[in-house]
C-alpha cells in the first residue's frame, strides 16, 4: 500500500489505531473542569504509565527516607476520557500530558511538568537522589535527558507501531526494532560495569529508566520481550530485577493504575495507609458487601 501525501496535511479525525479518540493536531483545553486539590504540599496529577510511574516511585523512595515534605495527594487523570484537555489540567501543563505536579509549598505554588524536570525538581527540592560531586552529578544528568530523548523512539515510534497501530506495518517496526534493541544494548553495556545506571549511586536517573526499559524486559510493556529477545540483554536484566526488588518501586508502581491486578491497582493516593486499605480488591470487596 503506497501513500502519497496531500500538498496540505488536513487532520482526519477518523484515522483509527487505539489512541485516535485522543489524538489532535491543536493545543489548549477542550472543556473547562477545575483540578481537585488534596490535603498535602504535593498534588500529582498522573497515570500509571511508564512516564507517570516514574514521579510515584519518586514520592514512594523520598517518603521512604524520612522526607515528610514529599506526602502527596495522587489525582487520576484518565487519559483515555481526554482529562488532559481540562481546563485546570492545561494550567498545570500546557501539553496536555501526565504527570503533572503542583508544589503548594511554595508561594506562589510552582506548577512542574515533564516527568524528568519533575525528578530533578524533587530532587533538588529534597537533596536527594541526585550525586552533589559535579562529575557524577552531570553523568546522572546525562543518563536522565538520554531517557527524556530515547523513550519516546521505544513508546511512541516501537510500541505504537508493534502494539496500537490498526494494521502491521514492517517499514516502521523494523525501524523503531532496530533502534529500540539498540537503546538496550546501549544500557546492558552500561550496567556491565556499573551496578546502578549512572555509577555506584542509585538515582533518578535509574528511577526515569527503569519504567521503559527495566519494565520492558519483564513482558508487561508492549508484550515485546519475546520479539525483541530482552532476555539476551543480561546486565539490563540483572538491574531491572534489582530496582523491581525495591518496595518503594513496588508501591509507586500501583499509584493511579487502572488496569492488571486488582490488589495492584490504587486508583488514587491520598495518604500513606491506602496502600493497605484502597487498592481495587479491597473496594470492590467493600462495595459487594454493602450491596
Ligand atoms: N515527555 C513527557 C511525555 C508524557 C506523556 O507522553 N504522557 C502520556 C502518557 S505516558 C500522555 O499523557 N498522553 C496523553 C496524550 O498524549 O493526550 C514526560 O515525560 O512527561
Amino acid at each position: 500500500m503506497t501513500y502519497t501525501p496531500p500538498k496540505v496535511w488536513k487532520w482526519d479525525a477518523e484515522n483509527g489505531g487505539e489512541w485516535a479518540s485522543v489524538n489532535r493536531p491543536i493545543a489548549g483545553p477542550t472543556h473547562e473542569k477545575e483540578l481537585p486539590i488534596g490535603k498535602h504540599p504535593l498534588q500529582l496529577y498522573s497515570l500509571a504509565t511508564p512516564n507517570g510511574v516514574k514521579v510515584t516511585i519518586m514520592l514512594e523512595e523520598l517518603l521512604q527516607q524520612g522526607h515528610n515534605g514529599a506526602e502527596y495527594d495522587a489525582h487520576l487523570i484518565k487519559i483515555g476520557d481526554g482529562d488532559q484537555f481540562g481546563s485546570g489540567f492545561v494550567d498545570v501543563n500546557p501539553n496536555s500530558k501526565i504527570p503533572a505536579l503542583m508544589d503548594h509549598s511554595t508561594d506562589p505554588a510552582t506548577r512542574v511538568f515533564e516527568s524528568g524536570s519533575i525528578l530533578l525538581y524533587l530532587a533538588e527540592k529534597f537533596s536527594s537522589l541526585i550525586p552533589t560531586d559535579p562529575g557524577k552529578r552531570a553523568e546522572c544528568l546525562s543518563w536522565l535527558f538520554w531517557q527524556m530523548g530515547s523513550a519516546p523512539y521505544l513508546g511512541g515510534g516501537f510500541g505504537h507501531f508493534y502494539a496500537y497501530a490498526p494494521t502491521k506495518m514492517e517499514y516502521p517496526i523494523d525501524r523503531f526494532t532496530m533502534e529500540v534493541k539498540r537503546q538496550m544494548d546501549v544500557l546492558d553495556r552500561q550496567l556491565a560495569d556499573n551496578e546502578y545506571i549512572s555509577g555506584a549511586e542509585y538515582t533518578i536517573a535509574d528511577i526515569a529508566i527503569w519504567p521503559w526499559y527495566g519494565v520492558l524486559t519483564f513482558n508487561t510493556l508492549y508484550e515485546a520481550a519475546e520479539f525483541l529477545d530482552t532476555a539476551s540483554y543480561k546486565n539490563l536484566n540483572r538491574w531491572a530485577k534489582q530496582i523491581q526488588q525495591r518496595s518503594a518501586v513496588q508501591r509507586g508502581r500501583m499509584v493511579n493504575r487502572t488496569w492488571g491486578e486488582l490488589q495492584e491497582q490504587l486508583h488514587e493516593r491520598h495518604d500513606a495507609s491506602d496502600f493497605e486499605t484502597k487498592t481495587q480488591d479491597k473496594v470492590e470487596q467493600q462495595t459487594s458487601d454493602d450491596s
